[in-house]
């Protein structure tokens, strides 16, 4: 808060929220008020470099103007009529995304959470039906350090205390391994009942931990031979992220089920979608699954115009290509703080030896200060996260930045 009474509108806007809103989030204390292509400006007119692109939401840049025109002309002309009827603009999106990576099916849904649980119940359909599971018997192995999104279902596969911890009881069914661990999962997939593999092909939550090259690869084949599913959440990782479409094609692996959220829409609104051919797909039967919004006309509409500029203006090469300058130049940072450095396209991470907690806040507080927006996560972990759109020169002067930010510490 500001030491003299006058409150600036920061401080207005952090209040009201302090008083009138859930305290279910502690924010860098900035308050933001328009964005930009990288850039954010908050309440008093300071520009900053957005670090965080709202967790890899905001891959193609604030408000990109090809996304947001599809928006407003959409939205203009018909924006919600539920699925209890069709429209002209499902059946062209559907074509577009499931042509784009190669399925036959998608079921269009709004948040990477209920992508993610709709996957759950896909793969579960799948084994009554397919796999021959008995009734209620479906297991699905998950990772340890996993996020997969904030639903009770969800958060009963988590092991982050944070997450899961007296959210109780939790759903059954899941069984958890250590990530990268290719032994643990062939023990895993012993058992007849596992019907599925849900996996981030890098775990972002858990800050940017990339796996051995092969990992995926493997993974997947095993999956294959003991014909159980594997499931591919790309919510945070795909749509060019780590320097692909899908973080999975940098090792050729076609996920049984893909998940995509986040930045399927550009950011501009709530996309998710789950593909799968029509073996998995079709055990979901009319009026088993849905939600009032998934599949919208505006969500179709913007999710196109968003696909279309990701591979028009190449951001997947661009965060390659940039992606590797940016994680080399932070692990050539000599500071007695840095633990270690990670990353996989524009998706990197710093580990800050913290022995206590404020060390990694009070770092993002003088990173701001310096005119660049990132976020602690877990307490000692940094994600540096820029837009897709990122030019080299701007990349290089907030490599500047952090550079500058650290020497102050
Ligand atoms: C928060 C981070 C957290 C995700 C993956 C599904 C979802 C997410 C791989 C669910 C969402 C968001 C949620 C947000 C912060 C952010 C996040 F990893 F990106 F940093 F929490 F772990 N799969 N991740 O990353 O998608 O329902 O949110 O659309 O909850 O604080 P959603």
């Amino acid at each position: 808060m500001n030491p003299i009474d006058i409150m600036t509108k920061t401080d207005e806007a952090i209040e009201k929220e302090r008083q009138f809103g859930a305290h279910n989030y502690k924010p860098i204390p900035v308050v933001l008020e328009r964005g930009e292509g990288v850039y954010v400006w908050d309440v008093e007119g300071k520009r900053y470099y957005d670090f965080l692109s709202a967790y890899s939401a905001v891959n193609l840049g604030h408000n990109h103007p090809k996304v947001v025109a599809a928006l407003t002309e959409q939205a203009k002309k018909l924006s919600l009529t539920s699925r209890a009827f069709y429209t002209n603009a499902l059946g062209e999106y559907e074509e577009y995304v499931t042509k784009l990576f190669g399925y036959d099916k998608v079921l269009p849904m709004n948040t990477g959470a209920e992508g993610v649980e709709t996957a759950i119940k896909l793969c579960r359909k799948w084994a009554y039906q397919k796999k021959g599971i008995a009734a209620d018997k479906a297991k699905i192995i998950v990772c340890e350090g996993n996020f997969h999104g904030r639903t009770t279902t969800i958060i009963s596969m988590s092991t982050d205390p944070d997450a899961r911890n007296e959210f109780g009881p939790y759903t059954p069914g899941f069984v958890t391994i250590p990530y990268n661990d290719i032994e643990a999962l062939k023990e895993a997939l012993s058992d007849d009942n596992v019907a599925g593999f849900l996996v981030e092909p890098v775990q972002g939550e858990a800050g940017v931990v990339v796996p051995d090259i092969g990992y995926i690869r493997n993974a997947d084949d095993l999956c294959r031979q003991h014909k159980v599913l594997f499931i591919a959440d790309e919510v945070q990782t795909g749509l060019g992220r780590t320097g692909k479409m899908l973080c999975c094609d940098y090792e050729h692996v076609h996920p049984d089920i893909l998940i995509l959220g986040k930045a399927l829409s550009g950011g501009l609104y709530p996309v998710s979608a789950v593909l799968a051919d029509d073996e998995i797909m079709l055990c979901i039967k009319p009026g088993e699954h849905g939600s009032t919004y998934g599949g919208n006309p505006v969500a179709c509409k913007v999710a196109i115009a968003a696909l279309d500029v990701l591979q028009n203006e190449n951001l997947s090469a661009n965060a390659e290509r940039l992606g590797k300058i940016l994680l080399a130049e932070l692990k050539s940072i000599r500071h007695p703080k840095i633990k270690t450095v990670r990353g996989k396209g524009l998706f990197c991470a710093m580990v800050i030896d913290d022995s206590i907690g404020k060390n990694v806040w009070d770092l993002c507080l003088a990173l701001k200060e310096n005119g660049l927006l990132a976020k602690p996560t877990h307490g000692d972990i940094i994600r540096f996260a820029p837009p897709l759109i990122i030019t080299e020169e701007q990349l290089k002067e907030c490599i500047g930045i952090i550079k500058h930010t650290l020497s102050q510490f």
